[in-house]
Formats: C-alpha cells, structure tokens, sequence
C-alpha cells in the first residue's frame, strides 16, 4: 500500500472519532439520550483510544545512530529497512571526515534522521584520537539518538569490534548524563547469507544447517559484547541483501550505478530479495525506541501495514474491554442498546481505518450479516423480538450466559471479523465462517443457559 493512502486512512479514523459525538447525536431515537451520554463517556473518555489517536498526528522521524566498519553494510542495512534505494538519501551534512548526518527521504517526506559513523578504529587512523574519540561522541550525543544500531559482519570479525564496545559505552554514559535516560543499543550481525552455504541467498531456502551456523555466530558476537560490558537492548542476525534494477529492467549495482540518470536510480525496483529478518530488526527498533513520537514515527515511515492493523487491533481490545464493563449481569434490556451501539461504532472506526466511510445502520448490518451467533447476532435476535417475555422471563436466566464474558468475546470478534473483512479485505464467506468458529464454545455455553430458562 501507498504510504500517503495508509496515511489518509488513519487519519479517515482520526476524523471518524473526532465526528463521534455528531454520530452519537444522530443514533436513532430508540437509544435514550442517557445512554448516549454513556456511550460518549465510554469512548471519548477513553484514555487509551484518545492517546492513540493524538499519536496519528504526533509523530517525528526517528532518529538512528549507525555504528560499524566501512562495508559491513550499513547503507545496505537502511535500504533494507525502508525496502527502496538509498538514492532516496539526501546527504546534507558532512560533518567530520568521521560522521555522516543525512535524512532518509521519501518524496517530500523525511523518514529516518541517520548518524553514520564507521567507528573509532577508522577514525584514529585520521586524526589525533583523543580528539577524534571526544569529537565523535559529542557528534553523537548532540543528535540525540532514539537507538544506536552496532552493525557487525558476520562473516569477518576483527579486533575494531572492541573499540567500537569501548566507544559505545563512553557513548551511552554522556548520553544517560544529558538525557537522563538510557540509549538503547541493537546489534545487528548483518550478512548472514555470506554464513555456508553462502551460495544460498533466498532465505526461504535458508538450511537448518545455515539457520544453526546463523545462531552460533550470533551467540559469539553477544558474548564478546557482554562480557566486554556493553549493554545492548537485542542482537539480530539479519541480511540486507537487496538487487536493483532499472523500471526497464536493467541490472544496476556499484559499479555502474553512476551511469544511469538521477530519476532511473530514483525509481529504482527490487529486482533480488535476499532480505532475512529485517521484520525482527524493525520490531526490536520500534520496542527499544522510548518516545512516543519516535516510535510512531517509526511506524509511520516504516511500518504503516502493521501500524493500521496494530490500530484496528486497539480499537477491537478497547470497545471488547468498554462491552464487558457496559454489561452487567443480568444484562437489561437497555444495555444491550449500549453493547449494540459500542460494537456498530467500532465497525464504523475500523471501517474508517479501511478508506469506507459507513453508516451507523451500515454497521449494524455488517454485524448482523455476520450470522445469528451468541454476541451480536443473537443479541439482535432478541432485540427484535423485544417481548415483555425477552425482557422479563428471558434475562434473568440468561444474565449468566450474556455476561461480561460474553459481551467482550462478542465485542472481541466482531472486531476481528470487521478488521479481516475490511482491512485485509478477506471475502466475507470467510470472515463469517471464521467469525463462527470464535464462537463455538460461547453458543455451547450460553444455549445452555437459554434452555435452562
Ligand atoms: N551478501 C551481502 N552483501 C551485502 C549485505 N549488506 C551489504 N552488502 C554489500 O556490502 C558492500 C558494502 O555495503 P554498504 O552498505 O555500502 O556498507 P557501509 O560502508 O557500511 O555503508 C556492498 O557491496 C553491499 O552490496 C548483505 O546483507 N549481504
Ligand atoms: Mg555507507
């Protein structure tokens, strides 16, 4: 997906949310304005649902500290992260022989803050290096890193490694000095298609021998580290191998890549896949990241699929949590309004989240369509045959099946349904046969507690 259409959308829930109180305001009129008021309270009030939704607008590039030896694919390493060609990359200020400061672009928009340094060992052999050192970290700790990523190679290990340690470490104690909180460090070994079968580069063919060699040496990196007193937030053996080509199709590597036009190398596509965990790589990014706004960021320019399922997500354990504390035992019958309502309206957000634009009825019957099941679809049942019966007879015995319990995994996998059909655009046949599988085990129950009536 286009990142400015996954953009758009979120910001289609943001609006969607912010227009709640109009929705709420046109429920049909069945729905007494009390408990209106109680659904306004309930969503508008929830603090979760409100910060996530201030973090749609709240967000900044995150910024990366790069560490590591000329060649152990450092730039490699940033392509293989934003999955597109560095030419994307502006470099802007060059500020040492020792340290690159450059803005990761995509379009008009800045994506990753980038500090690359290919280390003290490299330095030294340029300047006096006590100056070099004092200079480098001070570079460093003037940009503010949200994470240092020590890239090392898993194929050549030389004694730099132990520089670089000791530099870190003098790295994270100003850091924690100035900022009063610690800078978390992800060691990346990168090249581990390189490991034998070296010849094997599609990690999908990856051997269980090639996969055990991977862990062996991950596991030596992360001993010399510790035991040379580097804390490090994870260690993730990755390969950011990644071949370019031109849209017409033609091979473009280091060699001859300054012979093709700046818009040719702009646009250039993926032509060989080699990457190998680079997902895990960006997870452990976005956990070690501690600001907020960081780490949305990171979403925002990097992971925006897993942003809006992640939201879509929220919302699902959000509302399935307001359902359960909505419905008391026994439920009355005007709590089931609430419940109803609760549920629409997170068809309603998701479906924002999806680009839709639905109707309050409109999610009403997505719901319904779902099959008359326990949750919704039964509760529907009985709203419409709302009998003094229903009302009187039905729910006292029925209050232990349509419990807080079952109103949750209601809530719970209407939201599920709602995401699969409208985010994954998964076929509603699907959706709904799943959707009757989640619960099985409910109906069991609570036909049960019907039949007992
Ligand atoms: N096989 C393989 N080659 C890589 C990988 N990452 C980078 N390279 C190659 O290693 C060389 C140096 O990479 P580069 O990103 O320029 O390293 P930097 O100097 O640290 O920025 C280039 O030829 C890359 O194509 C990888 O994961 N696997
Ligand atoms: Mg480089």
């Amino acid at each position: 997906m286009k990142k400015e259409i996954a953009e758009e959308r979120m910001q289609n829930m943001k609006n969607a949310y912010l227009k709640l109180d109009s929705v709420l305001n046109r429920l049909p009129d069945a729905i007494p304005e009390k408990m209106k008021s109680v659904l306004r309270d309930k969503i508008l009030g929830d603090k979760q649902l409100k910060e996530l939704m201030e973090g749609i607008d709240e967000h900044r590039p995150p910024r990366f500290f790069l560490i590591g030896r000329t060649g152990v694919g450092k730039s490699s390493l940033i392509n293989a992260l934003c999955g597109s060609y560095l030419a994307k990359v502006s470099d802007i200020e060059s500020c040492t022989s020792n340290v690159d400061i450059y803005h990761c672009m995509d379009g008009d928009r800045v994506l990753l803050d980038i500090l690359d340094t290919r280390g003290i060992a490299e330095c030294n052999k340029i300047n006096d290096s006590y100056d070099a050192e004092k200079q480098l970290i001070d570079q460093v700790v003037d940009f503010c890193p949200d994470v240092a990523i020590f890239v090392l190679n898993a194929t050549t290990r030389d004694d730099s490694i132990l520089q670089d340690i000791e530099l870190l470490k003098k790295v994270l104690k100003k850091y924690q000095a100035i900022n009063k909180i610690e800078l978390p460090v992800v060691a990346v070994v990168n090249k581990v298609d390189e490991i034998p079968p070296a010849r094997i580069k599609n990690p999908k063919e990856y051997t269980e021998n090639k996969i055990n060699s991977i862990s062996e040496n991950v596991k030596r990196y992360k001993t010399t580290i510790v035991s040379n007193g580097l804390k490090i937030h994870s260690i993730v053996p990755v390969s950011s191998l990644m071949d370019w080509q031109t849209p017409d199709g033609i091979e473009v590597n280091a060699d001859n890549i300054n012979n093709f036009p700046k818009s040719d190398i702009e646009n250039l596509q993926i032509q060989f896949d080699g990457r190998f965990q680079i997902e895990v790589l960006l997870n452990d990014l976005e956990d070690a990241i501690q600001d907020f706004s960081g780490k949305m960021g990171l979403r925002m320019a990097l992971r925006l699929e897993e942003l809006m399922k992640k939201l879509a997500g929220h919302l699902v354990g959000i509302f399935s949590s307001i359902s359960s504390g909505v419905a008391v035992t026994p439920i009355p019958i005007a709590d089931i309004y609430i419940l109803i309502s609760l549920q629409a309206i997170m068809v309603m957000l998701i479906a924002a989240l999806s680009g839709r634009e639905l109707s309050f009825d409109a999610a009403k019957e997505f719901i319904a369509s779902l099959g008359g099941v326990v949750g919704a679809g039964m509760l529907f049942k009985l709203i419409a045959q709302q009998t003094s019966k229903l009302a009187n007879g039905l729910f006292p015995g029925a209050g232990s099946a349509i419990s807080a319990t079952i109103a949750f995994g209601g809530t719970y996998s209407i939201g599920k349904a709602a995401t699969s059909y409208y985010i994954e655009e998964v076929d509603l046949k699907f959706v709904k046969k799943k959707f009757e599988e989640n619960h099985k085990h409910a109906e069991k129950k609570s036909k049960k507690a019907l039949e007992s009536v």
